[in-house]
């Protein structure tokens, strides 16, 4: 259950396959990507692959186009690694292939909504995967980073702490950042293609969304909402309102911050998104509606409509506030 045994597995191991969770975020491409170098350094073959496609805001990432759709035919692998993988349903179902001949390896930051995986590098305290694995890069005795492996280190880190703003975000952090950037990360385009490369489209659902703001309980919880039509509207899809929320948590005096989020299908299911400003645990929130997460970032995705998830988040919100009426 530690990072110890992960580094035995990589000393023995020759062959690896390595992937992270479905719709994939920048920690989770770039500590896959940082693995990826880190093993072929050491002169070990890999292979990486993700249901999903590298969103676009990724597409600068070097080593982008080495990642498949798909586990190849017929060739087989001592290990498999997941990155930044938190629950066994944010993986496809028929994981593992039956091509990897040895153990699932775990590597995360989150707490584990449910455990799987048979050597597990979990670590809570680590801001992002990517500090996990450059944990793990000194357990290696890897003593110069890969150079491939540092823009996509260092982009994990810069996704994960919101531009070394959020919680987490200290000296050490920003040496290992130093650290990165000294072996050729670009501290330019990290944060520029992570946050501030925006289709027309999406700018076009955020002003939509604003229009839909609303404050309450004496400015202390600020709401938004996406709902289909606006999604249609707009040619955007989930990933597009992903960050849509921190715009309500923006407004001064707001201590929780929401958005909720129509998801397209027949059957009614509403994503709720919450961030807290302050000491409010939101956690606490996101549970009572069926979900989980952090004490500053959590979510939930009932399967009711969004006018009733609307009613059930304000009187959570209200009961977490400790509002009485
Ligand atoms: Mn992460």
């Amino acid at each position: 259950m530690s990072r110890a045994a992960v580094v035995e597995l990589i000393r023995k191991g020759q062959r690896f396959l390595l992937s992270c969770h479905t719709r994939p975020d920048g920690d989770a491409i770039g500590s896959m990507l940082g693995v990826d170098a880190l093993l072929r350094s050491l002169g070990k073959e890999t292979w990486m692959f993700n249901v999903d496609p590298v969103p676009p805001s990724l597409h600068f990432l070097p080593g982008i186009e080495r990642i498949e759709r798909a586990v190849p035919d017929g060739t087989k692998f001592d290990a498999f690694l997941i990155t930044d993988t938190a629950s066994r349903t944010l993986l496809p179902a028929n994981l593992p292939p039956t091509s990897v001949t040895g153990p699932v390896v775990i590597l995360d930051h989150h707490f584990a909504h449910d455990d799987f995986g048979d050597v597990i590098a979990r670590e809570p305290d680590a801001v992002a995967t990517a500090e996990v694995v450059m944990r793990l890069m000194k357990d290696l005795g890897v003593e110069r980073i890969p150079a491939e492996a540092a823009m996509p280190l260092y982009t994990a880190l810069v996704a994960d702490t919101g531009g070394f703003r959020y919680r987490g975000t200290s000296g050490d952090i920003l040496r290992m950042a130093a650290s990165l950037l000294d072996a050729g990360a670009d501290a330019v385009a990290a944060p520029k293609n992570l946050f501030e490369v925006w289709s027309a489209d999406r700018m076009r659902l955020l002003q939509l969304s604003l229009e839909t703001l609303e404050t309450h309980f004496e400015g202390r919880f600020a709401l938004v909402q996406v709902t289909q039509q606006m999604s249609v509207e707009t040619r955007t899809n989930e990933d597009d309102a992903e960050g849509l929320v921190n715009y309500p948590r923006m407004l001064a005096g707001v201590e929780v911050a929401a958005l909720l989020f129509q998801r397209a299908g027949d059957a009614p299911v509403t994503k709720v998104s919450l961030r807290a400003n302050h000491d409010v645990d939101v956690s606490t929130i996101a549970i009572t509606m069926g979900g989980g997460g952090h004490r500053a970032a959590a979510g939930a995705a009932p399967p009711i409509a969004i006018s009733a998830a609307r009613e059930t988040l304000l009187a959570a919100v209200a009961r977490a506030l400790g509002v009485t009426s």
